[in-house]
């Protein structure tokens, strides 16, 4: 869980997602993130697997969906605070596959690397128009908080954009996902490498 997470978005893709995501790989994400909120269940089995096939060597995780996930053999779930607990999601996926939990706080990240979560998605860390249940932006004071805690990998996400990235890369984040500074321009693979810079410029200036 370092470097690039994706995570695909219909409503804001210009070229649909599975041009989204083979663009992204070709851009070096590597983590892909399933994640669709007004599909059918038969429409997202279909895509699942497409995106399953697209993703060699990449790490494949569906967002909610565990019955999706077991469905196309994808490598685990990410998982919100409402949903199903960790405690079970481990049961029915078994001890080898991905959970990933979102924290917005300090206790929701403690009690899910207690629970064995294999990492924490943190957000929003800023103000994102892309998730509209997403919460008050927690700000980069509590990302540090967090990251000091956290034994398991943090992905950062929510409202990242140029202009802040190598801030959020320098406060602990492992990861991070950017959706819509990516999705709103009309070339993702030339966007994503702009942020992968922010990795290479952590380490040669931080
Ligand atoms: N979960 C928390 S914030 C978020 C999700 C899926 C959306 C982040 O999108 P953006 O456009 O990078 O703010
Ligand atoms: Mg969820």
């Amino acid at each position: 869980m370092k470097g690039l997470y994706f995570i695909t978005d219909s409503r804001l893709s210009r070229k649909g997602i599975l041009s989204d995501v083979r663009n992204a790989i070709k851009a070096g994400v590597r983590v892909v993130q399933y994640r669709e909120k007004s599909k059918s269940t038969r429409e997202m089995l279909e895509e699942a697997l497409l995106l399953r096939s697209i993703c060699r060597g990449v790490t494949f995780l569906v967002n909610d969906r565990i019955d999706i996930a077991l469905a196309v053999k994808a490598d685990g779930v990410h998982l919100g605070q409402g949903d199903l607990p960790i405690s079970v999601a481990r049961k029915l996926l078994g001890k080898n596959k991905i959970i990933g939990i979102t924290a917005h706080n300090l206790k929701e990240a403690r009690i899910a690397q207690k629970q064995g979560a294999d990492y924490l998605g943190v957000s929003p860390i800023f103000l994102t128009k892309t998730k509209s249940d997403a919460g008050k932006p927690i700000g980069i004071k509590k990302l540090k908080e967090i990251s000091k805690i956290g034994k398991i990998p943090i992905v950062a996400l929510g409202g990242i954009n140029l202009k802040n990235v190598l801030e959020v890369v320098r406060s602990g984040a492992d990861s991070i996902c950017v959706i819509s500074a990516v999705l709103d321009k009309p070339d993702v693979y030339r966007e994503i490498l702009k942020f992968r810079k922010a990795f290479i410029d952590r380490s040669s200036r931080g």
